[in-house]
């Protein structure tokens, strides 16, 4: 075991199933949530090879606390960035502020906050940094005007850290997803699992696992080769039109 892995947002979807995969396949992961009931769940589950650590996004102070992390838990070869979450599907006039800055101060200031704390170590270690981006991010949708714009926001984060971090070997992947069926909706609609599965009901989507498998990927390819974005989705799922508003 000589290679260590922080996975924001490890207590469900994405973030659990990169855990799984990554321990499965010999790495140490250090693992993040707020729920810590999850958390012990996967520690039992997974052992020694995982360090659970309770910890909001929103909380800055605390999120750049884990750049104080000990050796080995602190020799981080690969920042996960999958924290997130989306805000109910609203019209902006419409939405809830408290709900939307939840969702700005953990897909966005979260993030960066732990990115920029946690460089220094990536760089002395030539790590990389995989970010959760979306294709929310690239096709505009009724309702998702913030969960867009965050996504958006990741995209061109992870693209533009390529600059600032050209000749470091660090390398960095926007991870673009479609639909995968995790806890997403079930935290989008407030926890209306009917709503949740009537979405992805009869559709195949995507499964963490398989954007586990990519991630996977992407992070195990050989040093001279970087994945700058990565957009996928489910093949049932495809592109609407634009819309028309007519006078009558
Ligand atoms: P889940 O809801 O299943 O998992 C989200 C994870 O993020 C949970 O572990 C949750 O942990 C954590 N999280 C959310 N808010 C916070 C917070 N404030 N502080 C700490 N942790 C937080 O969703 P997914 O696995 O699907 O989502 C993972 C990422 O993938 C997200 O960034 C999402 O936007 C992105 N994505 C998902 C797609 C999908 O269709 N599922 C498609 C495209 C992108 P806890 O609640 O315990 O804090
Ligand atoms: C979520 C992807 O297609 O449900 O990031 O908007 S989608």
């Amino acid at each position: 075991m000589n290679k260590t892995a922080l996975i924001t947002g490890a207590t469900a979807g994405i973030g659990a199933a990169c855990t799984r995969l990554f321990i499965r396949n010999g790495w140490r992961v250090v693992g993040t949530g707020r729920r810590g009931d999850r958390l012990r769940q996967l520690q039992e589950e997974l052992g020694s090879a995982f360090l659970p650590l309770e910890l909001d996004m929103r909380d800055i102070p605390g999120v750049r606390e884990l750049a104080r992390l000990d050796a080995p838990w602190g020799d981080i070869d690969l920042l996960i960035n999958n924290a997130g979450l989306a805000p109910p599907m609203a019209d902006l006039q419409d939405a809830e502020w408290e709900q939307l800055e939840t969702v700005l101060q953990t897909n966005i200031s979260g993030l960066v906050a732990l990115t920029n704390a946690l460089l220094p170590k990536l760089i002395a270690r030539k790590g990389g940094i995989v970010n959760l981006s979306s294709v929310a991010g690239s096709y505009p949708y009724r309702g998702g005007a913030v969960y867009g714009g965050t996504k958006a926001f990741v995209r061109q984060f992870s693209l533009a850290l390529r600059c600032d971090l050209a000749g470091t070997g660090v390398r960095v992947t926007s991870i673009e997803p479609g639909m995968a069926e995790t806890e997403f909706t079930l935290v989008r609609t407030g926890g209306d699992q009917a709503a949740s599965d009537k979405l992805y009901s009869n559709m195949d989507p995507m499964t963490a696992e398989d954007l586990a498998e990519t991630i996977w990927w992407v992070a195990t390819l050989p040093p001279h080769l970087n994945i700058n974005a990565l957009e996928l989705m489910p093949t049932t799922q495809s592109f609407a039109g634009f819309t028309v508003t007519r006078k009558d």
